[in-house]
């Protein structure tokens, strides 16, 4: 880590705000001395944090990004100089009433007055017009399937809610995790559905969109294409693959994108999705195409996942619409049009053991908080969906943040269980306008 700069600060009043690497990493402001959010175990680490980032337990550490508030002065924005395609870990430290700024590599300070919200909108605004960035397509309104029915979904459940739909005002029915028979295995329908692009059809035919999830980057363990293709497998140097992540049961293993039989598979998939008449994407665990490890091609992380989403884009379509999830925040930019910028929900507020990168409201409140900033500046955010029937705790705060910071707006409940407060509720929240941005 190389010194940046030193910033006297008041420390009763000062705030530190951290960006996290991907959708689900922690991101949100501390007091000086409050222990930043850290990983329990590295497979949390490589799913919610980043792999190769493991700061030392005193020290806050923005992903490409940091801000400081010394409480008695403008805000200071730490950012990377290339915050596209150089994303460095970027370390503030306290020590004797100052904050100490090391990075591991160029990063640029501005500082600003107003709020901490304030001085990033600022800074993203200096990103868009480096790049040129055009303003973000506003989004659909969605159904999507997941905080229903989680990978148990069938073919029955999405059409017994197809059959009710006209109850909400939604544009595109999103069929998530489930269809598939393996992470990797996309064209193989799982045992609950026998007729995937028939289902496709029946969604468009009834007057909406067709929507998909897909973990394009991901290869599971237990799939046909890593029995088929070990070849197409990002690996170590010692030649074993790369850890992706542990999820379904099963090791994750790391799609190799500039392997140009991967790369012909991937579009292959979507190409195929087109002719379904798929037009939406929910493209997840995308942090899995910016791991570090050997490549067909010798180019950097970031390089090889930028490109794996402007092959994705090649494939569905300049009009589909592409949400990344799972996804690193900065390299993302001018890559897709609504962005996840916080862990999942749940149908309980506070996350399992306390880690706030796992399903919960409370990871969700703070993240989409934290991010309000990048909406409308580098894509619509995404909140995660509004999730308003009975037994969902604490449902009217929920609703109160996605009518808040929510950009893009979808309903995940069975719309047979909603009452008649969370109908009318999905109603509005799917239905009221949304402004171009949070922090103007
Ligand atoms: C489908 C789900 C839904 C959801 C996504 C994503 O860290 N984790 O292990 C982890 C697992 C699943 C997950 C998020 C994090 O959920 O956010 O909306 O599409 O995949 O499996």
């Amino acid at each position: 880590m190389r010194p940046v700069t030193d910033i006297p600060i008041d420390p009763t009043r000062a705030v530190i705000h951290e960006q996290g690497w991907q959708s689900w990493s922690p991101s949100t402001s501390y007091r000086p001395g409050s222990p930043p959010h850290r990983p329990p175990n590295t497979i949390r680490r490589v799913g919610a944090w980043r792999a190769e980032s493991l700061p030392p337990p005193d020290v806050y550490r923005g992903e490409g990004l940091i801000a400081v508030d010394p409480g008695d002065g403008p805000v200071h924005v730490i950012a990377s100089a290339d915050p596209v395609n150089s994303v460095p870990a970027i370390d503030v430290s306290i020590v004797d009433s100052k904050a100490v700024v090391t990075a591991a590599d160029d990063v640029v300070v501005t500082t600003h007055d107003g709020s901490v919200q304030e001085a990033l909108a600022r800074w993203a605004d200096s990103v868009v017009s480096t790049l040129g960035l055009v303003a973000p397509r506003p989004a659909p309104t969605i159904w999507c399937s997941w905080y229903q029915y989680f990978t148990k979904v069938t073919e029955a459940n999405v059409d017994s809610n197809l059959a009710l739909m006209d109850r909400l005002p939604v544009d595109v029915v999103q069929v998530d995790d489930g269809y598939q028979a393996e992470i990797g295995d996309w064209l193989v329908p799982s045992r609950d559905f026998t007729d995937v692009p028939g289902l496709f059809a029946r969604i468009t035919d009834s007057g909406h969109r067709a929507g998909i999830w897909t973990a394009p980057f991901l290869i599971g363990a237990q799939s046909q294409v890593a029995a088929e293709h070990p070849d197409w497998l990002v690996r170590n140097y010692d030649g074993t693959p790369v850890k992706a992540g542990y999820n379904w049961n099963q090791v994750l293993y790391a799609l190799d994108s500039t392997h140009p039989d991967a790369a012909e598979y991937l579009s292959t998939v979507y190409r195929t999705f087109r002719g379904w008449g798929i037009d939406f994407h929910k493209i997840d665990f995308i942090y899995a195409g910016a791991l570090f490890g050997e490549r067909h091609n010798d180019i950097s992380p970031i390089q090889a996942y930028r490109d794996a989403l402007q092959l994705i884009r090649e494939a569905i379509g300049p009009d589909a619409y592409l949400l990344g999830c799972g996804a690193p925040q900065l390299p993302s930019i001018g890559l897709v049009d609504a962005m996840r910028v916080s862990p999942d929900i749940a149908p309980t507020y506070m996350p399992v053991d306390g880690d706030i990168s796992m399903p919960g409201q409370w990871g969700a409140v703070l993240n989409g908080e934290s991010r309000a900033f990048q909406h409308g500046r580098f894509w619509v955010n995404d909140p995660d969906c509004i999730v308003a029937r009975p037994g969902i705790e604490r449902r009217e705060e929920w609703a109160e943040h996605v009518s808040k910071f929510g950009g893009l707006r979808g309903s995940s409940d069975a719309i047979d269980q909603l009452d008649e407060w969370g109908l009318e509720t999905t109603r509005r929240l799917l239905s009221e306008p949304v402004p171009r941005y949070f922090i103007e």
